[in-house]
């Protein structure tokens, strides 16, 4: 008999909380046989990552999963024998009452945020008491063998090294996107939340002595970008030409394709939590635009992947890089990344192997999709 498996999944905003929990319901699925629904409030994002979705069905399949639009009032369902609540979103009521009266109780899940931050060990697997006699677990994505892991699907490493191994696979690529950079040129990509300081890297990549070809997905940081540019409009497929610096704007592709142009990539900026671990498993230097949190509390957040992450770096490199990832997430306006940028490009060979060791270090851990369907049987 397969486990049955409810994944519970409220978008906040942007497009990582159902990327996240898209990814890991089809990887149950797909990987580990189980029979997974997915409850979403939102379609609309869903359909951008995924467009063979409809934004307006409130029930379909996709690659075995079935996706349910979750909205106003709870129609009476079975409860699963796995329940995921994403991200401490608020499961109906009606559904934890169901959960409460179920013969056997329901394994109960709060799959939480991605942090390094060093408690995260000893809270991943914690019960909590919940009313009605049932528990539930908090289970925390993270970098270390004490934590659940990160999302990875099988043989994506590979996958990445046999596109990388074909030249032709990546001309082709790109090709798709209408994008035929120089052979020399620097490939760049920027998916990243409004930027104030934007404009000191796009400078500092306009001053550069080897070309630069930067990819912008459609979003967020597009507008920062015009303005820049000085340019009334900027639509996908728009190419202007800046000093070293071609800019190139994109179409928001599926997730796979995502994947594929940050493997393309020399340099990834990524942002949130998901295109964050998509850049690590691409094994190329990158920052993170880390979404900023109350109370600063991002910032920690930030400082202990680095405090993770630089682990084997130089002193000087590590500086470099961390150096560059705060005069990125510093947003002050008039704040000047261009020194940064040019400090880390001065320890590019060393930045560039120390992407690649961190991927197959962190690639050799369980990954999160493997580590719940442990922690699920394990329970029984
Ligand atoms: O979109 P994000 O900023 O999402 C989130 C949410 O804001 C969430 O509420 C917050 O808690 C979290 O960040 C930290 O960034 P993220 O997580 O990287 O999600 C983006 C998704 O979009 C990811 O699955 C990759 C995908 N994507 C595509 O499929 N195609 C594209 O062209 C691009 C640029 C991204």
């Amino acid at each position: 008999m397969k486990a049955t498996w409810d994944i519970f999944c409220t978008v906040v905003d942007n497009y990582g909380d159902i990327g996240i929990t898209w990814r890991l319901a089809r990887q149950l699925q797909v990987e580990h046989g189980m029979q997974v629904r997915l409850w979403v409030d939102d379609l609309v994002p869903f359909a951008r990552l995924w467009p063979a979705a409809s934004a307006e069905q409130p029930q379909q399949w996709h690659d075995g999963v079935e996706v349910r639009h979750w909205r106003g009032e709870w129609q009476a369902t079975e409860v699963s024998d796995v329940v995921v609540g994403a991200f401490a979103c608020k499961l109906p009521p009606e559904y934890v009452d169901a959960m409460a009266a179920r013969s056997r109780s329901p394994l109960w899940l709060n799959l939480d945020y991605l942090s390094a931050e060093t408690w995260v060990d000893g809270c991943h697997g914690l019960p909590s008491p919940q009313p009605g006699g049932l528990r539930k677990f908090f289970f925390f994505p993270g970098f270390t063998t004490g934590t659940g892991g990160l999302l990875r699907e099988a043989c994506l490493v590979e996958h990445r090294e046999a596109f990388e191994a074909d030249p032709a696979a990546r001309q082709t690529f790109l090709a798709g996107l209408g994008v035929e950079p120089e052979p020399d040129a620097r490939l760049v990509s920027l998916f990243a939340y409004e930027h104030s300081g934007l404009g000191s890297w796009l400078d500092a990549l306009a001053d550069d002595t080897r070309s630069n070809h930067l990819l912008v997905p459609e979003g967020r940081v597009l507008a920062d970008v015009r303005q820049w540019l000085g340019e009334a409009s900027l639509d996908v497929g728009s190419q202007v030409q800046r000093g070293s610096l071609k800019v190139q704007v994109l179409p928001f592709v599926r997730q796979s394709e995502y994947d594929r142009l940050l493997w393309c990539c020399d340099f990834n900026a990524v942002r949130g939590e998901d295109s964050f671990v998509r850049a690590q498993w691409a094994a190329a230097p990158m920052v993170w635009h880390i979404y900023v949190q109350e109370e600063y509390a991002h910032w920690e957040k930030l400082e202990a992947f680095l405090d993770r992450y630089g682990q084997g770096l130089s002193p000087a490199a590590y500086a470099a890089l961390r150096g560059l990832w705060r005069a990125w997430n510093q947003s002050v306006e008039g704040a000047d990344i261009g020194p940064a940028w040019r400090e880390a490009i001065r320890h590019w060979p060393e930045l560039v192997a120390h992407a690649r060791q961190w991927c197959v270090t962190q690639a050799a851990q369980p990954d999160l999709a493997t580590t719940l369907v442990q922690f699920y049987r394990n329970w029984l």
